[in-house]
């Protein structure tokens, strides 16, 4: 079987993969010796890769009102539909809302016929909600949205400062590779600036629990700290930059004093920070989204990229702001002008830009002005102003903020089209007509990595069913709509080599992105590179001290740091993110059994003593609600969060859980200047959920849960896993299990009642398999969760067993999955720590395997060391 080199589709590190088709149907996953990015490593998203390419699941056929139609009826309707809508209501009455997922190819081709020939600047993406701020900040400062940094900068840096960052589990081979770094020079130091003690925490030397948006004050304080202790590089900053004195003004209001105030962290540990970054030449400070995703989103990113101006550590190896992208494509996104408030190619919307774009494309009728960004654009469909609108590659009624409002808004719009792999998302729920998309293996294109490498997508699996790739289906819908002539693309080759054409269009150096180097290059053979590629190869971006600005200076941007947040008594601060091995949605990563285990439900982490005051008891239910939404999640009371605060992840969706969409809790309040939403600061009352009894459940098939009160399902091998609870009891058991889980008559149900604690068990078998067993009890159901996966795929079982609820000793309780590689469980590691006296993470490895492949989980492997450790300490 030959072997595809390819790019994986989830983080923004974008590591290299090899992919091999196997005989059987299924893929062979593994990492690039040769990627620059990876060198051969992946994560557990990457490696499980292989095991969310089945076609369950998959929309294989367009579909207009749920019935199956022919490729052309639905190309046909969409192309009409938004004739119609333009010719009555004008341009700006349609709109594309894409994704950082798109291909370059992809991504090109929507924005050039919304914003070339629709005319209309409304096409807005997934990363207004994911980069916008950092775009904005980038701008502001370097006159364009470039990121200057490299991989290695990581390596090479003395101290690398993380900033509203969960690198260990959002960009999980960037943090091996400071790891391996740290280990080869222990001088090295590392600092993480979060409100929670995530994993990152692991190889912090430093820990700010910073207050929620405490950023702005921390590093505007900062800058005051290095100006006053003459750390600053004059130089620099009167050769190469402008307003500083400006920037200084106003940060000479914040002393340390009011830092900590501000920030709620000691002026101890500021004080040592501020002692670290001034003293330390090679800095490198990382940021992602607790930076961007705030109403002071942009204010963040200037307030961190003064302080390296000031000191001139900027355009070197091992130094410099280094804003990591999230998506695959995040970069390629913003590259061809995906955000509604940029043109193209990092071109914006000023009158020669307007020309070029126009000549270029042998348009008249490129759009003049800005479009709706997100929020904006679903307030716009709220009110009735947008009337058609096209979502591609992103699942806004679950990733947008106040996300029931999205939904109604959708529900309320004319014409909804979605473009997606999934044969049901909720978004795909409230569209009049769904066009089946080729996925990750089956498309061929480019996507740009947090370092500006392009790297390819290749295929190395057919098309299944009618699916197409994304730039197929934008381009018949160009044709339909008689822009012909510009869309005549053969093959995705065609599209990128038109967009680098474009970004060397009369460039000559006076743009960032250039693409020149690449013209004619054979795109099959394409091999990962870093932009800009211009006909002269240039040195390190801003190595030379020159900016995209006017004047060619970099600009200080005075910051003032907002008031403290101080939520009412009896709020909570939101806080929502990601887990290590979920992809947002979880579209692909759901179907994964392997990565459902290391969370297989919606949860809220919330302080012991949060948790004591509002009587919530662990791995209880918790309500949160406010005005916008409700969710209800399972408690998990952990010091790892601060006093005040919630966190809850933002990957469940009515697919997985009743009550799990965490948007539907956020303000839709966004940052003025780059209009991207504080998805991370919401405020919610939260409060026990009076549970009659609690269920846990495995099953072969999905059972249908629609009369439970609380459910959360997740993937598992052999079949399904779930937690519920009711608020009532069911009345009749059996007939509810029958009901639920389709039993026919033929089937028996054993049940087991423990009546002095009110537990009970149920199983339903067939031939000494078991089809489905069900635990209830009034208080959280302490059945091992990976022994009960476990029944499902035993042969020959006994009912008695399987009603005990409890291994036995032929089965051995795992725990919950750590290691989501080799599936090792949480007790086979304590095991490993206590009884074979294990105490460091290899010596767990060389036990157990876990932590051997990845990675991923030894930071966590190494916490439970030290729990045990410190248990053993008492
Ligand atoms: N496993 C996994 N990895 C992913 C993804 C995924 O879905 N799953 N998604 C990818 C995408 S698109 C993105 S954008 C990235 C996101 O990558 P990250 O930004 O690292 O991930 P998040 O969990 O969203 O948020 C990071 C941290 O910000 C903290 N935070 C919240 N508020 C503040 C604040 O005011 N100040 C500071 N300093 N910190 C704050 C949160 O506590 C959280 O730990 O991850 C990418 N990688
Ligand atoms: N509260 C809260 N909300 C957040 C965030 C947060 O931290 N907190 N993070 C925000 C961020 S940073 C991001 S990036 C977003 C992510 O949120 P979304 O973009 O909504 O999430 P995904 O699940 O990645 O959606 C991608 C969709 O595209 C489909 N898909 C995959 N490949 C293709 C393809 O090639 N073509 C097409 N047409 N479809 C495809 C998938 O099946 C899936 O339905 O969420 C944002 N929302
Ligand atoms: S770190 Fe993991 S998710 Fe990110 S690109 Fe690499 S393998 Fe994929
Ligand atoms: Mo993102």
């Amino acid at each position: 079987m030959t072997t595809t080199r390819t790019t994986c589709p989830y983080c923004g590190v974008g590591c290299g993969v090899l992919a091999t088709p196997n005989p059987d149907g299924t893929t062979a996953i593994a990492g690039d010796p040769d990627h620059p990015a990876n060198f051969g490593r992946l994560c557990s998203k990457g490696s499980a890769l292989g095991e969310t390419l089945s076609l369950d699941g998959r929309l294989l056929h367009p579909e207009i009102n749920g019935a199956r139609v022919s490729w052309d009826d639905a190309l046909n309707l969409v192309a009409t539909t938004f004739q119609t809508t333009i010719a009555e209501h004008g341009p700006n009455s349609v709109a594309i809302y894409g994704s950082g997922q798109l291909l370059t190819e992809d991504y090109y081709v929507a924005n050039k016929l919304m914003k070339g020939f629709i005319g209309s600047g409304n096409i807005d993406t997934n990363s207004r909600l994911c980069m916008a701020s950092s775009v904005a900040g980038h701008k502001r400062a370097f006159g364009s949205d470039t990121v200057p940094g490299n991989y290695q900068d990581l390596e090479l840096a003395d101290l690398i400062v993380l900033v509203g960052s969960n690198l260990g589990w959002c960009h999980p081979v960037l943090y091996q590779r400071i790891v391996a770094a740290k280990a080869n020079r222990p001088d090295m130091r590392v600092v993480l600036i979060d409100p929670r003690r995530t994993v990152t925490a692991d190889i912090a030397d430093l820990h700010l629990p910073v207050q929620s948006d405490g950023d702005s004050a921390l590093f505007v304080g900062l800058l005051a700290h290095l100006s006053r202790n003459g750390i600053a590089a004059p130089d620099f900053v009167a050769d190469h930059t402008s307003g500083a004195e400006a920037a200084l003004l106003v940060a000479e209001d914040w002393p340390i004093t009011r830092v900590a105030a501000a920030t709620g962290v000691s002026e101890h540990a500021i004080t040592l920070f501020y002692d670290w970054f001034a003293r330390t030449e090679k800095t490198v400070t990382v940021y992602s989204q607790g930076v961007n995703q705030s109403a002071s989103g942009s204010d963040k990113v200037n307030a961190i990229i003064n302080c390296h101006l000031l000191t001139g550590r900027i355009g070197r190896p091992g130094m410099g702001p280094f804003s990591v992208t999230g998506q695959p494509n995040a970069m390629g996104g913003r590259e061809v002008g995906g955000l509604a408030n940029m043109l193209a190619a990092h071109m914006d919307f000023t009158p020669e830009a307007l020309d070029r774009v126009g000549r270029f494309w042998n348009s008249q009728t490129v759009a003049q002005n800005p479009g709706l960004k997100a929020v904006d654009l679903f307030a716009a469909m709220a009110r009735g102003e947008v009337k058609a609108v096209w979502i591609m590659a992103t699942n806004p009624v679950d990733s947008m903020p106040e996300a029931d409002a999205v939904r109604a808004a959708l529900a309320a719009c004319p014409f909804v089209v979605v473009s997606d792999m999934s044969a049901r998302t909720d978004t795909g729920l409230v569209a009049h007509v769904r066009l089946p998309a080729a996925g990750w293996g089956e498309k061929n294109g480019t996507v740009t990595n947090s370092e500006r490498r392009i790297s390819r997508q290749r295929p190395f699996l057919p098309l299944p069913g009618e699916a197409r790739p994304d730039w197929w289906i934008i381009s018949q819908v160009a044709h339909r709509m008689g822009f012909g002539a510009a869309f005549a693309y053969a093959s995705a080759a065609d599209i990128f080599a038109e967009h680098a054409a474009l970004s060397a269009f009369e460039n000559d150096g006076t743009r960032d992105f250039d693409l020149t180097g690449l013209i004619g290059a054979d795109y099959d053979s394409l091999t990962p590179t870093q932009w800009p590629i211009r006909a002269k190869p240039a040195a390190r971006l801003f190595g030379n001290g020159a900016f995209y600005t006017q004047d060619g200076r970099a600009r200080f941007v005075p910051v003032l740091p907002p008031p403290p947040f101080a939520p009412a008594p009896g709020s909570f601060i939101l806080n929502t993110g990601r887990v290590r091995d979920h992809w947002h949605t979880m579209t692909r990563t759901g179907k994964a059994a392997r990565l459902s285990a290391h969370y297989a439900e919606p949860f809220a982490e919330i302080h012991p003593q949060d948790a004591e005051a509002l009587n919530i008891r662990r791995a209880t239910l918790v309500r949160l609600s406010n005005n916008h939404g409700t969710a209800i999640v399972r408690a998990l009371v952990t010091d790892r969060q601060r006093r005040g605060q919630i966190f809850v992840p933002m990957h469940w969706t009515d697919q997985f859980a009743s009550h799990g969409r965490v948007d539907a809790l956020v303000t839709a309040k966004i940052d003025p200047v780059s209009a991207q939403p504080a998805l991370k600061m919401a405020l919610v009352h939260a409060e026990p959920v009076a549970v009659r009894l609690y269920g846990f459940f495995v099953a072969a098939n999905r059972p249908a849960l629609d009369s439970v009160d609380y459910w959360a399902i997740a993937e598992a091998p052999g079949g399904l896993r779930g937690e519920l609870a009711w608020f009532d009891e069911p009345s009749d058991w059996e007939a509810w299990l029958r009901t639920a889980f389709a039993l026919p008559e033929t089937i028996r149900v054993l049940s087991a009642l423990d009546s002095r604690s009110g537990r009970r068990s149920f199983a339903a078998m067939a031939d000494g398999k078991l089809i489905a067993a069900l635990y209830t009890a009034p208080d959280p159901v302490l059945v091992s969760r990976q022994w009960a996966v476990g029944l499902l795929t035993a042969a020959q079982l006994d009912g008695s067993a399987v009603l005990a609820g409890r291994p036995g000793a032929d089965m051995p309780d795992a725990g919950a999955i750590v290691c989501s590689c080799f599936s090792v469980g949480i007790n086979t590691i304590t095991a490993a720590v206590t009884g074979q006296g294990c105490t460091t993470v290899e010596a767990v490895g060389a036990c157990t395997k876990a932590g051997t492949n990845c990675g991923s989980c030894r930071a966590e492997i190494r916490g439970i060391i030290d729990a045990h450790r410190l248990a053993a300490a008492e």
